[in-house]
């Protein structure tokens, strides 16, 4: 095992139908062969890239194969098991609810079978720590964003802790912020926190002020927050002094052509700042990686020592969504596992 598997590891930014692996993207394919769907069309291989609308188009593919409570249900098992074989220790999964006339699934099925999941890898044993987001979709527009705000209200009144926010994502390029400022809102009320896709396309300084007035506990991304790359020092001034940890997503950024190369990845601003920056895969199936992956290509582009990715790797705990009883288990788990490592 490599040091970076063996790396006791926080996700934080994983969308589930983006996160599928080829193994068992290759089940949902066999078992829809009329729908004539080739790997290519659901992951982007090493070397290969694609424009953002283009990895928009990709998920609506993907999206195709997950259209029942049992597709559901498979591939968040699934996407769980792999975290955990990847040394996640602690998982934040997030996923749209989505219906579907000619299966019968409900968004609110589409969320139980997820929860049924994670619960089921829990009583099987799994070492991992899974708790949920409901994903807001901006292409819905606001009025299904406060049905989800709903809908992740129910959840979040039972008893078994695993909903824990809300996540709002989708193509950056359609709708605008404000339409989302009151159903996200509404989900602060409630006590849900809110990670929030921020920037991941130039040109959205008005908006990005919009989102950072509520402030979000956590930002998607980020991609254009700082002066360099068209944002602001006014930006980068309210994040800083509200010390919102950013959800870094190199390889995803990489291959949507967001970002140049490695080294230019906003991961370098951030962390020269000592900003709080969270690695994560964001789609682990589609952008073809794994957290493990990601660890060690910041460790290469940046010239890291392995104590500073440890270090990313243990502050992650303070950013998580969960009580301050399961940080302090994780940084007591983290500090057991560190020995072994060096
Ligand atoms: C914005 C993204 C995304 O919810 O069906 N999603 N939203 N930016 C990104 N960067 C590349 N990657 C994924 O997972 C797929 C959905 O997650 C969001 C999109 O809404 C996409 O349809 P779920 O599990």
């Amino acid at each position: 095992m490599s040091f970076y598997q063996a790396l006791p590891k926080v996700e934080l930014h994983a969308h589930l139908n983006t996160s599928i692996s080829t193994t068992t993207m290759e089940k949902l394919i066999q078992q829809k062969p009329h729908l004539n769907i080739q790997h290519n069309m659901t992951a982007i291989r090493k070397g290969q890239k694609r424009t953002m609308d283009e990895c928009f188009e990709m998920f609506k593919v993907i999206h195709q194969l997950t259209v029942s409570i049992e597709d559901i249900f498979m591939v968040a098992k699934e996407v769980i098991k792999e975290f955990a074989a990847d040394g996640v220790k602690y998982l934040e999964l997030r996923s749209t609810p989505r219906e579907e006339s000619t299966t019968g699934m409900t968004k609110k099925s589409y969320v139980e079978a997820i929860l049924e999941a994670i619960k089921q890898c829990k009583r099987e044993g799994v070492d991992i720590d899974v708790k949920f987001l409901l994903s807001i979709d901006r292409r819905h527009g606001p009025v299904v964003a406060m049905e989800t705000v709903k809908l992740a209200e129910e959840f979040f009144a039972s008893t078994d802790g695993l909903v824990v926010g809300v996540d709002l994502s989708g193509d950056p390029a359609v709708e605008h912020a404000k339409n989302y400022i009151a159903p996200l809102q509404a989900a602060r009320n409630i006590g849900l926190k809110l990670a929030v896709h921020m920037a991941e396309i130039p040109h959205q300084n008005e908006e990005v002020e919009m989102f950072l007035g509520l402030p979000p506990d956590r930002i998607g991304h980020g991609t254009f927050l700082h002066p360099e790359v068209g944002g602001s020092e006014y930006l980068v001034d309210i994040i800083i002094k509200h010390q919102i940890p950013i959800e870094l997503c190199l390889t995803s950024n990489l291959k949507g052509q967001t970002v140049s190369s490695y080294d230019q990845h906003h991961f370098k601003y951030w962390y020269n700042r000592g900003h709080s920056c969270v690695i994560c895969t964001d789609g682990k199936g589609a952008f073809a990686s794994d957290l493990s992956q990601e660890y060690q290509i910041a460790e290469t582009t940046f010239n890291l020592s392995k104590a500073q990715i440890w270090d990313i790797s243990y502050q992650s705990i303070n950013h998580i969504f969960a009580p301050v009883s399961v940080k302090s288990d994780l940084k007591r788990l983290w500090k057991d596992l560190k020995p072994g490592l060096f």
